[in-house]
């Protein structure tokens, strides 16, 4: 399962984000979004092919991607040399696949301010420096694996340290979620670390209602000039309205979002988004009698697609047989893609694109 962290700054809105999130989809109820505890939720990915998917193969089970939806608080100045439990919170981002940024553009007094004042730029260099020296710390460590592995004559300890020293630089002049995009050996080699500065990250501009109903927002304009140069995405929301109007019926929800010039919002909505923003893609398995959608991160060699369903089918895979979800809706059937010869074989490097419908031949 996708996992999702929303990170920032304390009292940014996170927590009422997550809240307005689980709100919504109790009304909205198609999509639920389940509480586990308080900081985190699961949310199911509405996915018209799966249902065509339902329709053709007609699997005793049919089960959409979830996205699990963390929050991990905590998160402050010094957080890499152990502030405020900082370690701690850095290790639960490291377990998230992708991660919401929430930075706060509303203005409210009540509401301390960790920095003093609205300045989404600091904020964000705050935290991402947090996560930059804490990824130095993991490269540093494995550079000095690496050196002692090749004095030991491993071969390809040569190759691996040039890579590792481009990811340093990258990290040491703030590059390094941009040359990931660009570099697939930087961004194989960021995955395996599980480096946090290079995970995809959306930006959540967290305004004030009165803001959002007056349109352009200085803040918001900063954000996107930022998140640009990182090859980032963000969404604009205001989480306190969309805490409050969760608590209204549909109709009055439905009145208020047009008198506010707001878009709909409920995490299927937000999820819906996020994927593109994210790029993020999804992908079908057949096994025995279940079909079912995962979320995946465009890129993702087919081996560790396979490691998210189950350990075991990375462990001992052998192949996959993979048709595209269009090609199989013309099919309409596995056994006819098959006998057409449109099943491919694919091995463990092959990339997995979105739509494709795929079963993992592995041996346990
Ligand atoms: N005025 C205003 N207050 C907000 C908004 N979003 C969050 N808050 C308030 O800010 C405080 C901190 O929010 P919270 O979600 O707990 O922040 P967190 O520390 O990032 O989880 C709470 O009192 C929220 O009600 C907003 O858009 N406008
Ligand atoms: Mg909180």
């Amino acid at each position: 399962m996708m996992r999702l962290g929303i990170i920032g700054l304390p009292n940014v809105g996170k927590s009422t984000l997550l809240n307005a999130l689980t709100k919504a989809d109790a009304e909205v109820g198609a999509y639920p979004f389940t509480t586990i505890d308080r900081n985190i939720g699961i949310v199911e990915v509405r996915d018209e092919r799966l249902d065509r998917l339902g329709e053709l193969l007609k699997p005793e089970k049919l089960t959409p991607a979830r996205v699990e939806v963390v929050d991990i608080a905590g998160l402050v100045r010094g957080a890499s040399k152990g502030e405020g439990l900082g370690n701690r919170f850095l290790g639960h981002i490291r377990e998230v696949d992708c991660v919401l940024h929430v930075v706060r553009l509303f203005r409210d007094e009540n509401v301390a301010h960790v920095e003093q004042g609205i300045d989404p730029r600091r904020d964000v260099e705050i935290i991402n420096l947090e996560l930059a020296l804490a990824d130095l710390d993991t490269v540093a460590k494995q550079i000095e694996k690496t050196r002692k592995a090749g004095k030991t004559g491993d071969a390809g300890a040569e190759k691996r340290l040039e890579a590792l020293g481009r990811i340093e630089a990258a990290l040491n002049d703030g590059t390094a979620s941009a040359a990931a995009r660009e570099d697939d050996e930087i961004a194989g080699v960021a995955r395996e670390l599980f480096l946090l500065t290079t995970k995809p990250t959306l930006y959540v501009a967290n305004c004030g209602e009165e803001d959002l109903s007056a349109g352009q927002i200085e803040g918001v304009r900063i954000l996107e000039e930022l998140a640009a140069s990182e090859g980032r995405g963000v969404v604009v929301v205001s989480a306190k309205s969309e805490s409050e109007l969760a608590e209204l019926s549909l109709e009055e929800c439905g009145r208020f979002r047009a008198e506010l010039g707001l878009e709909e919002f409920d995490a299927a909505t937000v999820v819906e988004r996020g994927y593109c923003l994210l790029d993020l893609i999804t992908f079908y398995t057949i096994v025995g009698t279940e079909t079912r959608a995962w979320s995946l991160i465009r890129g993702t060699p087919m081996v560790e697609a396979a490691g998210r369903i189950h350990t075991d089918m990375a462990k001992g895979f052998i192949k996959a047989e993979v048709v595209s979800c269009d090609r199989l809706f013309e099919l309409s059937s596995w056994e006819a893609a098959r006998e057409h010869g449109e099943l491919r074989i694919e091995g463990r490097d092959y990339v997995v694109q979105d739509g494709d419908v795929v079963h993992v031949r592995f041996h346990v």
